[in-house]
């Protein structure tokens, strides 16, 4: 299973809310994969907390011919359109587009990888990924860990405040 994580924050000066932008994003992402299943929008507090908006996160699955680096530049791209600048790691964004998982392939020598690392190395930490995730993919099973994403929100405490809307 293909899957990507959305989130953004800042309200779009063309798409506006961030649940429309993230809807614009998704025909976007669909122009170059097939959109198999989406889960439901929630609006949750930021990672770590910090005075920063809300964010609104969704999860999909997706099918494509592309290898998981090419389909990577591809959503770098979209969120480029969509006028993502990257300054410093973690700030407000109009769109953030994370491929969590790529067929279960795992990046060797994480540690000192360069570019894109799989699976995306904080699924398992963050609520916001975990819940949309699970909602899709129930029988979905972390790559490394082994566990399912009802498993792991099990395991992390309560600090995470996520909404579905
Ligand atoms: N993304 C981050 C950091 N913190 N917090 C929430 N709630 N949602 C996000 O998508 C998010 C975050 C880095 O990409
Ligand atoms: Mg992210
Ligand atoms: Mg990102």
């Amino acid at each position: 299973m293909i899957l990507i994580g959305l989130g953004a924050n800042l309200p779009h000066p063309v798409y506006g809310a961030p649940v429309d932008t993230l809807k614009a994003a998704i025909a976007r992402v669909a122009e170059f994969a097939k959109v198999l299943r989406q889960s439901g929008w929630y609006r949750t507090a930021p990672v770590p907390i910090s005075d920063q908006p809300w964010f609104v996160n969704a999860v999909i699955a997706v099918e494509t011919e592309l290898f998981a680096a090419a389909l990577e530049q591809r959503l770098h791209e979209v969120e480029a359109a969509f006028g993502r600048v990257r300054r410093e790691k973690w700030a407000a964004r109009f769109l953030d587009l994370d491929l969590l998982d790529y067929n279960g392939e795992v990046t060797v020598n994480r540690d000192q990888a360069a570019g894109l690392v799989l699976p995306h190395p904080q699924i398992e930490a963050r609520l916001f990924v975990l819940a949309p995730l699970g909602e899709i993919a129930p029988e979905w099973r972390h790559p490394v860990s082994g566990r399912s994403a009802a498993e792991q929100i099990a395991k992390l405490g309560e600090t995470q405040i996520i909404e579905r809307l």
